[in-house]
């Protein structure tokens, strides 16, 4: 029932009754609101009606079902408290929307009405902002500003036209510093109205977000607000995000929002790529450059692709360090180059399970038994066919396989690297003599040359 016209009923004086009776109509006639259990990629979701498009496939996540009637496209997204799996022995007390945070992608098509029907099942009011859409301002969600605020247990409804096709983002307008915070999020992926446009074999999406949760704690801390300490693509850290296995040959898009605090230069490995589509539309093919690594600010969304031609496990990851790390990897002090042998020693006689982190570097975290509080991923994690991989956070592999079938989204294990295409230890002699020492003119000529100034010649030294 579109809203004005349930307002003009009610304010018609058609009164108490047929208020009631149209609020009772409405609910019953609310669509499905399903939810997800599983943390884990489900696989495309193909459109059983409306307009044809090539679906996306959401890391950890998944899409929204609908239902169309009378012309409109139907979703009912309920925001609600959500018990989410960070990556295995982690989970996290938050918020987000049909079991999951973030919640399900929300996919249809350029020209789509569609209708959101929005629950709430959070202990305080929420709304949600439809983020980067060409809408009714009635319909943009700012809580006080383009609506009341949704109040614990309403259920409020959303109607637009979708005039363009892009990558956008669901968030709340209302108590945003907790309510983001806590998760609250998804994706929403408006696809060309003619499905040959932008055709790729292979779209991922996932929304960048970060929490603040103390070792052994399970909710986020609300009131932080740069010194996050879980970096996490679709609220999950490395080892926990899915792999985003392709096929040889395949022209692939990666799309991604930031709901972070901070930008984060995403850098994949093995290839170049180009960024086309950005926050405002779709990137004309003569206005796209080459990147390695493309950095999104807070609030914005980019997507790039690339044709996979080079087979193999590449790292795909945010570049900023610290963000490739988990909890435990904060707040550490910087140990390498002291020797505190003796100290250990002497801590020992009293303590006997202490040890000491990082005189060498920071590397054994990655396979060190340390006993961590409960529910507390460690510093680094993961094994790779070559040991520990002594990353966290964000951090994924792009597996470009030959074998890989078509919409097959399996892991396909580990790449057995080709015969001489793999870094080797050298076992000949090593030759000290092998190692250029310093030429002893270079100190010499340094000393030679004295900065003179000569009167009336050029200056030197400038
Ligand atoms: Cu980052």
């Amino acid at each position: 029932m579109n809203p004005r016209r349930r307002q003009f009923l009610s304010t018609a004086g058609a009164a108490a009754l047929g208020a009631a009776t149209v609020n009772r109509a409405a609910m019953a006639a609310l669509p499905d609101a399903p939810t997800q259990a599983s943390p884990r990629m489900q696989p495309p979701l193909a459109p059983p009606n409306g307009r044809p498009y090539n679906p996306v496939v959401t890391l950890n996540g998944w899409t929204l079902p609908w239902r169309m009637r009378d012309g409109w496209k139907e979703f009912h997204l309920v925001a609600e408290p959500v018990v989410r799996e960070i990556a295995p022995g982690m989970k996290a007390n938050l918020w987000g929307y049909n079991g999951q945070s973030p919640g399900p992608t929300i996919e249809a098509v350029e020209g789509d009405r569609v209708r959101l029907c929005v629950t709430n099942r959070l202990p305080e009011h929420t709304t949600i902002h439809w983020h980067g859409m060409i809408l009714p301002s009635g319909m943009d969600g700012v809580g006080g500003l383009t609506q009341p605020q949704i109040g614990v247990g309403k259920t409020f409804v959303y109607e637009f036209l979708l005039t363009k096709s892009g990558t956008f983002m669901y968030h709340p307008h209302a108590d945003e510093m907790t309510q983001m915070a806590m998760g609250m999020m998804g994706m929403f992926i408006v696809h060309p109205k003619d499905p040959r446009r932008y055709r790729v074999d292979r779209d991922f999406c996932f929304l960048i977000n970060a929490y603040d949760i103390d070792p052994g704690s399970y909710t986020p801390r609300v009131n932080t607000m740069l010194d996050f300490n879980l970096w996490t693509w679709n609220s999950r850290a490395f080892p926990g995000i899915d792999h985003l296995p392709c096929r040889l040959g395949d022209r692939v898009r990666i799309r991604f929002g930031n709901l972070t605090m901070t930008s984060h230069p995403i850098h994949m490995h093995g290839y170049d790529f180009e960024v086309t589509c950005t926050d405002g539309g779709w990137v004309p093919k003569a206005a796209r450059w080459p990147e390695v690594t493309i950095d999104v600010g807070v609030g914005q969304m980019r997507a790039f692709e690339f044709d996979a031609v080079h087979p193999g496990d590449w790292a795909f990851h945010c570049h900023k360090s610290h963000h490739t790390m988990n909890a435990m990897g904060h707040d550490v002090p910087t140990m390498i180059g002291v020797d505190h042998r003796d100290v250990v020693r002497r801590i020992q006689n009293l303590i006997p399970d202490y040890m000491v982190m990082g005189e060498r570097g920071m590397a054994d975290m990655g396979e060190m038994e340390m006993a961590l509080p409960d529910n507390t991923l460690p510093m680094m994690t993961g094994q790779g066919p070559f040991g520990p991989l002594e990353m966290g956070g964000m951090f994924t592999v792009v597996k470009v396989r030959a074998d890989q079938k078509p919409g097959d989204y399996g892991d396909p294990g580990w790449y057995r690297h080709p015969a001489g295409t793999q870094a080797y230890e050298w076992t000949g002699a090593l030759a000290e003599a092998a190692r250029a020492k310093p030429a002893e003119s270079s100190s010499v000529a340094g000393e030679a040359v004295p900065l003179t100034v000569r009167k009336g010649g050029t200056h030197h030294g400038h």
